[in-house]
């Protein structure tokens, strides 16, 4: 594609759509835009438009495809696989100005955002109403509800609500070119042709700018219980997970983290690993130490008190647990909650991964957990995998750090990509392929579907302006 200029007349139709104040173009001001939040990503940009409705996102959208200037959307910019930032000088559409939360429809249980509300603001402004949302994640200050939908992403609740497009009954967004596409009734049934918020869900900004979203929400679960439970071995862990998704009908978060990871997030933490020292059923000496240790977090959420159905649960795996904590109150559980929130910010302190987001199916989950680090080392033989996840999805997390905290060989990621697929995998459970993934989407995706994938990006952006380093080989 001949990519356009960005010259004074376009700059002066900017500025008169949204304003000068929000159309940046001194480096020190887009420096924050063009790296990514894993600091892996870095290009530049131009120009940084921050339109504050859905009128002067489609307007800028309209100046720009009339000038030929490819544009990278941007919401809170905490996407993982370089997708948010302009990495071959395209311009940047920050959305965070379109953060107004309209009034909760406490009959429909449903809510309309902006598309630059962050999570946090949306689930605070849901409970106000004693509902909340499906989809939680640990970037939840930042992350803003456009950016989720763009990507489908996923979180901890998943296995409760579904992701986020599990959560869209309705869209509103600006096309390529401009054009306002709008569906916002948010009508539970809705047969009436293709389902636009289903499709711009996980799009990553390629098809579409998502100005406004309609979300289900759910009725708060007020009263907790978490527990968090040790194992020796992998498949330990999976076994009980598969368990615990059978016998609590009220579990809300099914989350692990392995050996290496729990090591360093611990030390982050400046405490032990939580090992011997949890004061609940320890059934064995605890041996965990180099290597296929793996722990639990399982939270269970209701109208009424869970504890009881938790600890029934709990007590059911007295063979397969090392050792095992509950709490209630709020800070002790979120006491335990630190050793699986915090590990990405661990992660992240220690270097700049290589993050590889991939769900197994049940059946291979432990073998993958325990022949990926060999997978790592065969290629990178300095390379430290990091392990942790979604357990209950079947989605776990590989960092992987090179020596000293730098970046490992990339070679890895195909070689652990690959592993994934010959297991009947998927190579993105929750993160999106952006630009990270880009060259191995073909392991997934057939080229009949790749082929159906560029029609659909060909039909709403025949020109390919938006986001076009991303998700489309
Ligand atoms: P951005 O990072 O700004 O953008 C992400 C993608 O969406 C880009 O391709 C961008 O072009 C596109 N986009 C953004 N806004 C729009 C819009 N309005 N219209 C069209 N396209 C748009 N993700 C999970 O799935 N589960 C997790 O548990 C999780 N935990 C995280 C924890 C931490 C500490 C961090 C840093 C990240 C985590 N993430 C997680 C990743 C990230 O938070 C999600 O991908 C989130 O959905 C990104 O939202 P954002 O607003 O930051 O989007
Ligand atoms: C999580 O589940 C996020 O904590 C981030 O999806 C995962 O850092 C990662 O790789
Ligand atoms: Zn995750």
């Amino acid at each position: 594609m001949s990519t356009g200029v960005i010259d004074a007349g376009l700059i002066d139709e900017l500025t008169g759509i949204v304003g000068a104040v929000h159309v940046l173009r001194d480096p020190e001001m887009t420096a924050g835009y063009s790296m990514d939040w894993t600091r892996r990503f870095a290009g530049a940009t131009p120009l940084v438009i921050r339109p504050g409705d859905t009128a002067e996102t489609a307007a800028v959208m309209s100046a720009l495809a009339a000038a030929r200037v490819p544009v990278v959307p941007q919401g809170g910019n905490t996407g993982l696989v370089g997708g948010s930032v302009p990495l071959a000088g395209e311009a940047v559409l920050s959305m965070r100005r379109l953060n107004i939360c309209e009034p909760v429809d406490e009959l429909a249980s449903q809510v309309t955002l902006g598309a630059g509300v962050t999570l946090a603001d949306a689930q605070a402004h849901a409970a106000a109403s004693g509902l909340s949302v499906g989809v939680d994640l640990a970037a939840r200050d930042s992350a803003t509800i456009g950016g989720m939908v763009a990507t489908n992403a996923g979180g901890i609740n998943v296995l409760r609500y579904g992701a986020m497009r599990a959560q869209v009954v309705g869209i509103e967004a600006v096309l390529a070119d401009g054009t306002v596409v709008s569906h916002l009734a948010g009508l539970e049934k809705d047969n009436t042709g293709y389902d636009l918020g289903s499709l711009l869900a996980g799009s990553e900004g390629t098809l579409g700018i998502i100005t406004r979203v309609r979300l289900r929400l759910h009725p708060t679960q007020p009263e907790r219980a978490t527990a968090l439970l040790a194992f020796e071995t992998a498949a330990d862990a999976v076994s009980a997970a598969a368990a615990l998704r059978r016998g609590v009908a009220s579990l809300h978060a099914l989350e692990a983290v392995f050996e290496g990871a729990m090591a360093l997030v611990s030390r982050h933490l400046g405490v032990a690993p939580p090992v011997g020292r949890l004061g609940g059923v320890s059934h064995r000496s605890p041996p965990i130490e180099d290597g296929g240790g793996a722990w639990l977090i399982a939270e269970a959420a209701a109208r009424t008190d869970p504890s009881d159905e938790l600890g029934a649960a709990v007590e059911e795996l007295a063979d397969l647990v090392v050792d095992a904590a509950v709490a209630l109150d709020p800070a002790a559980r979120q006491r335990l909650w630190a050793f699986r929130e915090n590990v990405t910010e661990a992660i992240s302190a220690a270097g700049i991964p290589h993050k590889l987001d991939v769900t197994l199916p049940a059946a291979r989950l432990a073998e993958f957990v325990d022949g990926v680090p060999d997978v790592v080392r065969a290629t990178d033989p300095d390379a430290q995998p990091l392990l942790f996840g979604h357990l209950g999805d079947g989605n776990v997390h590989v960092n992987v750090l090179g020596p000293g905290g730098a970046e490992p060989a990339d070679e890895v990621d195909d070689a652990v990509l690959r592993y994934v697929a010959e297991l009947g995998g998927s190579i993105s459970a929750e993160h999106g392929i952006g630009t990270a993934k880009l060259s191995q989407l073909h392991l997934n995706r057939s080229e009949a579907e790749l082929a159906a994938f560029s029609a659909i990006k060909r039909a709403l952006d025949p020109v390919g302006l938006l986001n076009p380093n991303v998700l489309l080989p």
